[in-house]
């Protein structure tokens, strides 16, 4: 057993459109455990830091737009192989292709407003966390 850590955002769409609940019940159901949570408003700069890997991508400044055009809640999910479960959990970038019954297949029809983001790797992850979390803000084993 690999316990990994991953780091979950709902997106601006899913805050508006009301599926945080849905998308963390999903999560709790699974049997991942939430190690941290919170509501933020990402700045640009922020913003640009989190999706610094996909700078040079033609949809950069449409990507940082989208998530700083509202609310987002960020969360460090915990257990057994959580970075590879939690991206088959979210499905396929595009919502048009995502498989039905994840989260994406279910609620998205869009390639860019998707609900939710998850880290893709471990490296990604350690990248991610520092740009919205601090150590202290992980809560003890429980
Ligand atoms: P994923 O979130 O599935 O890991 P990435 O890392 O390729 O997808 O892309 C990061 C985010 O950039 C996506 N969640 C999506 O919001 C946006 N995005 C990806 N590809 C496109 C695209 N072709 N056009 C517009 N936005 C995109």
């Amino acid at each position: 057993m690999a316990v990994e850590r991953t780091l979950v955002l709902v997106k601006p769409d899913g805050v508006k459109r009301g599926l945080i609940g849905e998308v963390i019940s999903r999560f709790e159901r699974k049997g991942l455990k939430i190690k941290a949570l919170k509501m933020v408003w990402l700045d640009k700069s922020k913003a640009e830091e989190f999706y610094s890997v996909h700078k040079d991508k033609p949809f950069f400044n449409s990507l940082v737009e989208f998530i700083t055009s509202g609310p987002i809640v960020a969360m460090v999910l915990e257990g057994d192989s959580a970075i590879s479960v939690v991206r088959l959990m979210i499905g396929a970038t595009d919502g048009r292709k995502a498989a039905p019954g994840t989260i994406r297949g279910d609620f998205a029809l869009d390639i860019q407003d998707n609900v939710v983001h998850a880290s893709d790797s471990e490296e990604s992850f350690r990248r991610e966390f520092s740009v919205l979390f601090s150590e202290e803000e992980v809560v003890p084993d429980y």
